[in-house]
């Protein structure tokens, strides 16, 4: 069955948009509002209801229950580690794998046939939602994303085009097709979170302190607030058609939001945050937060309304869940630095994580961030055969 918002066609979508747009007061020019886009729920044969993934050990860990075996995924677990990846991906630009429903299945499939990981994440980017609206960017090879004209002004954010539902269809086209193939291994959605997108729209590029960011939500904060709203809406209906089109969870990455303080955080950018999630809580599904340097932000993080926090290398889950009181499941964080380390000191390091998060009230193995890149993808299929050897209980 496809969903009922994809299932309507353009035209009866925006009449409905725009009847419910009056009905709740929430029109503001022609941003769609979460009160308005939320109106999909997922289908009866999507994997989450029709006894696919629900028990999965991973969406079971999330849910905070007893799973059969400790489940583990790697961010970044797609990509430049695997020979059989860069052998698709020859002579074909970055966004362009992306919007190849084939290729972006078969990508999202490849690390776990590999590893036997217990998820996979789907292959897409952040930048992936701007694209498809229609604003200029490329991800350059050795850079990342790069826009072709920095967003910096009010005109310039009042300038965005606005994301359609229709212009997502290669996303969920590729997700119906990974799906099909992934069984009761459940796939796991993503999208960048508006201070992260964000940072690239207004820096233009990659940067390390994201100044550039932190000095508009002071300087003008109606612009930043605008231009957060519009990110919030963009990942938002990333999020909610990857959902719809059979994810069982969604990851929500805030990966630069570890470059504020907790009262920036606070008050510029949780808000946005809660209104990406906006879009797609009502479908019932796990969400996920998870950013870098984020030690001092994880209650504020949860905060915006999730499931499950993902933390990052520099903090010890024990730790981590003492801060949150205990409330969430948490989901990490083994340091990718130590993959490159003799086996018998990674291996001490994944024991000392399991150990850390058995104070938490569900535990899902990852890394504290992203596969490097010159990772032996042998040391990570030996990480998930040791972390499934270990009980459970
Ligand atoms: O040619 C290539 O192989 C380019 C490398 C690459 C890949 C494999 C980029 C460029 N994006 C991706 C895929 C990707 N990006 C995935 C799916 C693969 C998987 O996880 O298995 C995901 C979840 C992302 C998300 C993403 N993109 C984040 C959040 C996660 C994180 O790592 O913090 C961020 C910050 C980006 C931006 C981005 N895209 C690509 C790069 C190199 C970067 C980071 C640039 C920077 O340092 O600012």
């Amino acid at each position: 069955m496809i969903p009922a918002t994809a299932a309507a066609g353009p035209q009866r979508e925006t009449v409905c948009r725009y009847l419910l747009a009056l009905i709740f007061g929430t029109i503001d020019g022609m941003t769609p509002s979460p009160a308005v886009s939320a109106a999909g729920v997922l289908a009866a044969d999507h994997p989450l209801l029709d006894g696919r993934t629900a028990d999965s050990p991973l969406i079971t860990a999330y849910r905070g229950g007893k799973p059969s075996r400790r489940p583990v995924w790697f961010m970044r677990q797609a990509g430049r580690s695997l020979p059989e990846y860069l052998k698709v991906r020859e002579g074909i630009a970055m966004l362009d794998s992306c919007l190849r429903p084939e290729l972006a299945s078969e990508i999202t499939l490849q690390p776990v046939r590999r590893h036997d990981v217990d998820a996979g994440i789907f292959f897409s980017d952040i930048v992936i939602p701007l694209k498809l609206a229609g604003v200029g960017v490329d991800i350059v090879p050795g850079v990342g994303p790069v826009l072709d004209k920095p967003v910096r002004t009010a005109a310039d954010v009042a300038a965005l085009p606005q994301l359609t539902w229709e212009a997502l269809e290669p996303i969920r086209e590729a997700v119906r097709l990974t799906v099909a193939e992934l069984g009761k291994t459940p796939l796991i959605g993503f999208a960048g979170a508006p201070f992260t997108l964000a940072a690239y729209m207004v820096e233009g590029k990659p940067s390390r302190d994201h100044l550039g960011p932190r000095t508009m939500m002071h300087a003008d904060p109606d612009t930043w607030n605008a231009l957060a709203n519009w990110a919030a809406d963009a990942s938002g209906m990333f999020l909610q058609a990857q959902l719809e089109a059979g994810a069982s969870a969604a990851q929500l990455f805030d990966s630069w939001a570890g470059s504020l303080g907790l009262a920036d955080y606070t008050r510029f950018v949780a808000p946005a945050s809660s209104r990406a999630l906006d879009h797609v809580r009502h479908l019932g599904a796990p969400l996920i937060h998870f950013g870098t340097g984020t030690s001092e932000l994880l209650v504020a993080m949860r905060d915006v309304g999730v499931d499950v926090v993902g933390v990052d290398y520099r903090l010890p889950l024990d730790e981590a869940n003492r801060r949150l009181g205990g409330t969430v499941p948490l989901q990490g964080n083994i340091d990718p630095a130590l993959l490159s380390a003799p086996w018998d000191v990674l291996e001490a390091h994944v024991r000392e994580v399991i150990a850390a998060g058995s104070a938490a009230p569900g535990h899902v193995l990852n890394l504290g961030h992203g596969v490097p890149p010159e990772t032996d993808p042998a040391v990570l299929t030996r990480v998930v055969e040791l972390i499934h050897s270990i009980s459970p209980e």
